[in-house]
């Protein structure tokens, strides 16, 4: 079992002020695995201090020589990639296919920035068309300084990737607090800035929980920019921390997605799309797309299809290559969907015939569930459940499907299923949400963008402007020389 009691501060292992530990456990075996410290506000005045130091430097370093560092962290974790899947499996309860997924899609994203970095040296000082005559402008970025990284459990390496790979690549140095939940697969990332010799101070990770480290991180006047994925109540303390100093911030926060299934939708790939869209990661995305609005004249064949598909899922130990669902991450998530089904039965929602899998007697399992024609005043239509429960509704129209797919506090994702592939494009051109997936699945590839509208969050991750999140941009103008 390992301890988990020192950050890693200045390229150096530091102990934690704090005594307390908190339980890090395997959520198939229900086993403690590990111990991480809860973390200590004066343990994040000794990051940012370190961060505040190597600032300077690494914000001087070209754009060239940023994309090598960041370059080595891809290869870096692509040498621990078997070591990596398991651990992530096994304090996530991800399947392990899944966890290799994640593995991959946080490779391609430090390769992505790697090369925005040495994009951002060509940039600087590009002249700006204004259409004044007799001055020349340019613009140039700079980094914002010193960013506070706080994720979530659901997808570890993978968030992280999402904001660790711009700020290094803008030129930010960075204290960085993974989830208290799964410590344990992004403690390879600081064993990582030491193999790679990256210079001391540009990251600093500090584990800890949201009182011991996270207020302390959010509120810290030598921190510039927040950047943090999590719950709405989280999001909405970061803001308010972000705004003492009108500091810079990014949210990524829930979601309550819509997937729209039109009657000539091929059925076979509505299934897929559907089943992936809420029981991948059992659940546990803030992109699932748990609200299926499917036309009245598919949808008693799609329910049926569905439960077939549900009925083939195999719940079981995540690190054997045959299952396809493991469990929730923990007892606390395992609660919260085991009080909305409670609610679901207090609402006397329909759960249809779905068929309940054959659960391991251990491990914190929950079968999916399809609810059937439920109500839009229901809780669970409206909150996010994080969990593999699907809520549907039947609809007579696109018009009426768009209606019900905007009527949310909440705009992350959606998906279309529909034969036609322009009806399907012209069905996403009417939905709130920053990325609508027509007739395929949920892909986030670096060189795109991820982020919401409303409840969901602000400003976006991955592409150019995940980069710019992490600079600032500064204008030149002088007398042209003529
Ligand atoms: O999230 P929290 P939790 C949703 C999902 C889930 C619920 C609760 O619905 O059921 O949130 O999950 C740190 N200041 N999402 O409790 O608490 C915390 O230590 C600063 C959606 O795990 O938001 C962790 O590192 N930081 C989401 C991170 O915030 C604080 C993914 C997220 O924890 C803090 C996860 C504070 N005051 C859950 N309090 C998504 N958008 O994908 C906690 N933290």
């Amino acid at each position: 079992m390992s301890t988990l009691t020192r950050h890693f501060i200045d390229n150096a292992w530091v102990e934690s002020r704090a005594t307390r530990c908190l339980d890090v456990i395997d959520p198939y075996r229900e086993t403690r695995i590990a111990e991480v410290t809860v973390g200590d506000p004066a343990d994040v005045d000794d990051a940012v201090a370190a961060a505040r130091r190597a600032l300077p430097g690494w914000r001087d370093h070209s754009g060239e020589r940023r994309g090598a560092f960041i370059d080595a962290i891809a290869e870096a974790l692509e040498a621990r990639r078997t070591s990596l899947v398991e651990l992530s499996t096994r304090n996530n309860g991800k399947p392990r296919a899944e966890a290799d997924q994640d593995l991959a899609d946080a490779i391609a994203c430090y390769r992505y920035y790697a090369g925005q970095a040495r994009a951002l040296d060509a940039r600087q000082g590009e002249t700006v068309d204004t259409g004044e005559t007799g001055l020349v402008s340019r613009r140039y970025q700079d980094p914002v300084g010193v960013a506070g990284l706080i994720t979530p459990w659901n997808f570890p390496l993978v968030s992280s990737a999402w904001k660790l790979a711009p700020a290094l690549a803008a030129g930010c140095t960075v204290v960085f607090k993974p989830s208290e939940v799964t410590p344990l697969p992004e403690q390879a990332l600081a064993e990582i800035a030491l193999e790679i010799e990256l210079p001391p101070g540009v990251f600093n990770l500090v584990h800890g929980d949201g009182r011991g480290v996270g207020e302390a991180l959010t509120a810290h006047p030598g921190v510039d920019k927040l950047s943090f994925t999590g719950s709405n109540p989280v999001g909405e303390a970061v803001m308010t921390a972000a705004a003492r100093g009108t500091r810079n911030v990014s949210l990524e926060l829930g979601g309550k997605s819509p997937i729209l299934v039109t009657e000539d939708a091929d059925p076979d790939l509505a299934v897929e799309l559907v089943l992936a869209g809420f029981a991948y990661n059992a659940g546990q995305m803030c992109s699932a797309t748990s609200r299926l609005l499917v036309h009245e004249s598919l949808a008693d064949t799609l329910h049926e299809r569905l439960d077939a598909v549900i009925a083939d899922l195999v719940p079981g130990d995540p690190l054997d290559n045959a299952t396809t669902l493991g469990p929730l991450v923990n007892a606390a998530q395992y609660e919260r969907v085991l009080d909305y089904l409670a609610a679901a039965e207090q609402e006397g929602l329909d759960a249809g015939n779905t068929p309940v899998s054959a659960l391991p007697d251990h491990g914190y399992f929950i079968a999916p569930r399809v609810f059937r024609d439920v109500p839009t005043t229901s809780r669970l239509w409206r909150e996010e459940i994080f969990g593999p429960i699907l809520c549907a509704r039947r609809v007579a129209s696109d018009d009426e499907a768009i209606a019900l797919a905007n009527d949310s506090a909440f705009g992350l994702a959606a998906s279309v299923v529909a034969g036609d592939p322009a009806r399907a494009e012209t069905l996403a051109g009417r939905l709130t949400a920053g990325n609508v997936w027509c007739n395929t699945h949920q892909v986030a590839p670096p060189g795109l963008g991820w982020g919401g509208m409303k409840g969901s969050g602000i400003g976006r991750e991955l592409g150019r402007a995940g980069l710019d999140a992490y600079l600032e941009t500064r204008y030149v103008t002088r007398p042209s020389a003529d």
